[in-house]
């Protein structure tokens, strides 16, 4: 027979899930993650300080990956077509290949490198005698091979430990080449406390190395680039979808689905949206000094975010027409969308959520979860930095240490020539004024609610234990989070794969969520966790003969 376990109703108090979550670890240790783990209270100009973007506890088993995957896999790794040349041992290579879902169109050139692994399949003569040849050998080959327009080059962990000069090397290589752009990345899997090193040496690169080296101006009459957008699951087919059907141009997409020219494309935009924010928006305030290009922040995670963020777009063009062809997609879009958030909503209003992604999403999708009516009751970042979680306020306070200064900061000027700004002061002065917001972005912290546990860096014993203690209906994470969490009886799903699922975002990608939720949250797996003598030990039987 079947057990049926009723969910007791669970409540609360954040202070002692925090005390509990803390409990085991050694004084020294407890005081650091204590200032990483925030009890909500953020009011409307104050928000409480957390610790964040520091070294993770030795002997933790932190979530977070490395710098060299931020580099290589979060900001090359979706552009197909420019070589990714992974100098380094074989292993780094095989864990960056395909993992990540960031999907690809071909698109009439039919110019894609992303099904291919290349590395220079380091070995121990290598680390001993220097790697540089084998590189430059890699690099010919690849060249020979292909032909393509660029190839990028990715220092794994030994080449910095054993100095190889990659930079050199693909300088030279670029010289005896003329017809392909060939750069390297420093991107050490060591060199910063997490991925988000990684984004900030590979977008300082792009900018140096490819944006600007195109200046043939594409048609359309509303151009953007869509910044930090990496078409996990399909996402930015999706809004490519939207944008087309509202009559928006994208220049190009940092980076879901892009190729080596939309990257030296565009500064040729009118106007920058930041999706996530933590992964590039330097590149964004680079982009608006050397070239001019204002820049703001939008969500299209969530149908209405994504109707704000479009409105945002039509809003700083200020042209009617766009203005009205946007409500009228909007007014298209929304009927399917809250068709099916009326239906699932009768199944999960008041539902809880966890979320412990990257540096952005949690966020983003805390929208997806409002709009089914789920509560999200405690979330967090793996890699965030202080103004994820807190706003951009907080930027000037940010402390310099060790490992920031290890990561470069460019000084960029207006470009000479190129430099144009896209409105006049007085009509930036004016959108200001009406209420609308440049380069302005609040964080997590003022959307969560009160009483809800903000925690950075979340590691798998305190995953573990939040979710004993706060049982939530759904825990969202990554893959190496996935079965711990499951063998608990809590579903999961992963925010960073989308597991096999996607897109999340746009009108058809929130209609996708709403349903892949509904279903996780209401099946009746999870009550079948316990077999039924661990309910009921006392089974009784008796033999056929009696
Ligand atoms: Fe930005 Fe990302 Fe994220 Fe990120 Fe990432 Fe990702 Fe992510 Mo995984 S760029 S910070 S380094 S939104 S791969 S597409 S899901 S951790 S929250």
């Amino acid at each position: 027979m079947a057990t049926t376990t009723k969910k007791k109703l669970v409540t609360w108090d954040p202070a002692n899930v925090k005390e509990e979550l803390l409990k085991k670890y050694p004084a020294k240790v407890a005081r650091k993650r204590a200032k990483q783990i925030m009890i909500n209270e953020a009011l409307e100009n104050e928000t409480p300080e957390i610790h964040a973007n520091v070294r993770t506890i030795p002997g933790i088993i932190t979530m977070r990956g490395c710098t060299y995957a931020g580099c290589k896999g979060v900001i090359m790794g979706p552009t197909r077509d420019i070589v990714n040349l992974v100098h380094g041992p074989i292993g780094c290579s095989f864990y960056a290949w395909l993992t990540r879902r960031n999907q690809t169109d071909a698109g009439p050139d039919g110019e894609n490198y992303m099904n291919y692994c290349f590395s220079t399949d380091m070995q121990d003569s290598d680390i001993i005698f220097g790697g540089e040849k084998k590189l430059t050998q890699a690099i010919q080959e690849a060249y020979d091979l292909f032909h393509p327009k660029s190839i990028a080059v990715f220092a794994t962990c030994p080449v910095g430990l054993i100095g190889d000069d990659i930079h050199t090397v693909t300088k030279n290589m670029k010289e005896k080449f003329g017809d392909c752009n060939v750069y390297a990345f420093s991107c050490e899997g060591y060199k910063g406390v997490s991925q988000s090193a990684g984004h900030h040496i590979a977008n300082n690169q792009v900018f140096r190395h490819i944006v600007g080296e195109n200046d043939e101006v594409k048609p359309g009459k509303f151009k953007i680039n869509l910044l930090g957008e990496y078409n996990i699951g399909g996402d930015g087919f999706e809004i490519d979808r939207i944008f087309q059907k509202c009559g928006i141009t994208c220049i190009s997409t940092f980076s879901g689905n892009s190729t080596y020219d939309q990257f030296a494309s565009a500064h040729t935009a009118d106007l920058n949206a930041v999706m996530c924010h933590r992964s590039i928006n330097y590149v964004a305030d680079m982009l608006e000094t050397k070239y001019g290009i204002p820049w703001i922040k939008v969500n299209f995670i969530g149908a209405n975010a994504t109707a704000k963020s479009l409105r945002k777009i039509a809003e700083y063009f200020g042209d009617k027409k766009l203005i009205a062809q946007v409500e009228k997609v909007i007014a298209e879009e929304m009927p399917d969308v809250e068709a099916v958030s009326k239906d699932i909503r009768t199944r999960t209003e008041g539902k809880t959520a966890m979320m412990f992604v990257g540096g952005s999403r949690a966020h983003h999708y805390k929208e997806l979860f409002d709009e089914m009516g789920m509560k999200t009751i405690s979330a967090g970042y793996e890699f965030g930095h202080r103004d994820d979680y807190e706003g951009r306020h907080v930027i000037p306070d940010l402390k310099v240490d060790a490992d920031s200064r290890n990561i470069e900061e460019i000084e960029v000027e207006p470009d000479e020539t190129r430099f144009k700004p896209r409105k006049t002061a007085k009509q930036m002065a004016a959108l200001e004024k009406s209420g609308y917001k440049f380069k302005h972005y609040d964080g997590l912290a003022p959307d969560m609610d009160n009483g809800t546990l903000i925690i950075d860096d979340l590691n798998q014993y305190e995953a573990e234990k939040l979710v004993e203690i706060m049982k939530p209906d759904i825990f969202c994470a990554g893959i190496k989070e996935k079965f711990s969490i499951q063998k608990l009886g809590v579903p999961m799903k992963q925010l960073h794969s989308y597991d096999s699922g996607g897109p999340y975002a746009g009108f058809k990608g929130a209609i996708n969520f709403y349903k892949e939720i509904d279903r996780l949250v209401n099946s009746k797996v999870w009550s079948y966790m316990k077999a039924p003598w661990q309910t009921n030990p006392q089974l009784s039987a008796a033999y056929v003969w009696e």
